[in-house]
């Protein structure tokens, strides 16, 4: 996923997911999620695979968060979430919900395959600042 400069269409940021055929980047959404004015970046990979406990791989999907900070992007390693479902597709759309519950932090909903948006999931996670 590359994020161009809105006035030279320069890139600014390339962010690359941690496996293949995830899917990284199917869905992309730009939300400020810890109330600290900068908007940040989510990524969604809905083919990502992990491992269970049993060692067998299951299709789950995840969302990547990349963090704002006032220098910019946050550099490193990103905040995960994971999709609990097998073949759920977890992160193949994320849309803000704003701050429905006024508690200063914009909700957001991760959506799953063949469930829509009106099944995904609501996630309002708590991140260090
Ligand atoms: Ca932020
Ligand atoms: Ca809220």
């Amino acid at each position: 996923v590359t994020i161009l400069n809105g006035s030279d269409i320069r890139p600014l940021y390339n962010f690359s997911g941690e496996q293949m055929a995830a899917y990284f980047g199917y869905a992309v959404a730009a939300m400020d999620i810890n109330g600290d004015g900068l908007d940040d970046l989510l990524i969604g990979a809905p083919l990502f695979m992990e491992k269970t406990e049993g060692g067998r791989v299951q299709e789950v999907g995840r969302v990547y968060i990349y963090q704002q900070k006032t220098y910019g992007m946050e550099p490193g390693a990103p905040a995960v979430l994971t999709g609990h479902q097998e073949f759920g597709r977890f992160g193949s759309a994320i849309a803000s919900l704003g701050d429905l519950n006024q508690d200063g932090y914009n909700g957001m909903k991760v959506g799953s395959e063949g469930h829509g948006m009106g099944k995904g999931t609501g996630v309002s996670p708590d991140l260090p600042p």
